[in-house]
Order: C-alpha cells, then sequence, then structure tokens
C-alpha cells in the first residue's frame, strides 16, 4: 500500500468507521497498534510497525499520533464518532481563518459555521491553510473568525496536537464576510 493509502485509511478506522477493521477506540480515540496491524494484515493491507512510524511521521498534516511507549495509535482531530480528546480549552489568537466554498455561504450566513459531521468546526491560524482546506471543495472563499472576541464572550477553542484550532459553533456575529 502506498502511503497515501494507508493515511487515507486510517482517517476512516481511526476518526469515522474503527468497525470496518475490527477495531475499537477507546474514550479519547486511542487503539491498540498490535491490534490495527494484525487486522490490516488480516485484510490483505500488508504494513508494519516500521511502515506505520513512517505514515505517521511523514503525513503532510500529522494527523495521526502515537502515545508514548508507541503501544497506541490515534486521530489528532477530524473525528466523526464521540471521542474525548481531552484537549484543554487555551486562548485563540484574535483572528482565525475557515476555508469554504461559495455554495455553502447563504447557509453559512445565516447558521454560522456549524460542525456538520465531524465534532467541532475546523479553523486555521493562517490563511494559506485555510485556502487549501476550501480547495478541496472547489475555488475557495476565506472567512475571517473574530475568534478573540468569541473567546472573551465564553466560547472555547482547543488546538489539536496538530495544529487544527476547534470549536463547538461559529455564530454569524463573529464571521466577517467580506
Ligand atoms: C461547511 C481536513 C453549510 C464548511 C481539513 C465545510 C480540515 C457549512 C463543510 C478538516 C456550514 C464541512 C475539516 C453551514 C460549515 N452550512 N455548510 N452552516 N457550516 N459548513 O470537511 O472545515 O485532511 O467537515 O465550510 O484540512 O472543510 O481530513 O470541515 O466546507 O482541517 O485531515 O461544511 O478536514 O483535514 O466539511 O475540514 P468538513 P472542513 P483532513
Amino acid at each position: 500500500m502506498n502511503t497515501k493509502h494507508i493515511s487515507k485509511f486510517l482517517s476512516l478506522v481511526l476518526r469515522h468507521n474503527p468497525d470496518k477493521i475490527g477495531i475499537t477506540l477507546d474514550a479519547q480515540g486511542w487503539t491498540d497498534v498490535n491490534i490495527l496491524l494484525q487486522n490490516m494484515n488480516r485484510q490483505g493491507k500488508k504494513v508494519d510497525l516500521e511502515r506505520l512510524k513512517e505514515v505517521v511521521a511523514t503525513n503532510d498534516k500529522k494527523r495521526f499520533a502515537f502515545n508514548e511507549d508507541l503501544t497506541k495509535i490515534r486521530a489528532s482531530q477530524g473525528h466523526s464518532i464521540s471521542v474525548d480528546l481531552k484537549y484543554e480549552a487555551i486562548t485563540p489568537p484574535k483572528f482565525l481563518y475557515h476555508g469554504t466554498v461559495p455554495k455553502f455561504m447563504r447557509d453559512i450566513q445565516q447558521k454560522g459555521l456549524l460542525k456538520m459531521s465531524r465534532l467541532h468546526v475546523h479553523l486555521s491560524e493562517d490563511r494559506t491553510t485555510a485556502m487549501r482546506v476550501g480547495a478541496r471543495r472547489g475555488v475557495p472563499t476565506i472567512l475571517v473568525i473574530r475568534s478573540g472576541a468569541m473567546h472573551q464572550n465564553g466560547h472555547e477553542f482547543y488546538k489539536s496536537e496538530n495544529e487544527v484550532w476547534l470549536t463547538d459553533h461559529v455564530p454569524v456575529e463573529y464571521i466577517n464576510f467580506k
């Protein structure tokens, strides 16, 4: 399996559908590395620990993390199934960015940013990253989020191990549309 295929497969089973390969995630999203590798190999996905380590280390967005003794692995963000990653609420920068596409704008102008199928709304620290996120779906539109004001008004923010900012909902009044 090439690196991209392994990464996509890990995203699928560690964020959305662990049943697909007969693994379980604990409350904080971790799964046992040996069982994961065994089950992958049983399904013809030939990956050993060294290869898994390489995929985790070279992943473009650092999507996955091992625990200290490399016995467990999890996705650092992006889940649709209920896990509690236990990130601490922290103070965000004054502004954060969200990349989306024009077809969602009407809804966003009405409801703000919703987490849709994921556990959080995902925000980026810089425009370039937000552009890349939006570009997955078409010509990107960048929304500037007044995260400092949100925080002052009691909204909680988390930063994932791979530097993605997470929050529950961005109400319309904190979004600069242009
Ligand atoms: C949009 C990738 C209608 C939102 C990226 C987005 C990111 C609304 C889509 C991570 C809406 C949800 C997350 C509303 C938000 N009405 N549409 N009220 N509120 N939306 O994929 O932020 O490669 O769940 O703009 O790099 O695009 O997976 O979220 O277009 O970090 O590691 O609904 O996924 O990382 O899409 O991307 P997503 P996202 P990975």
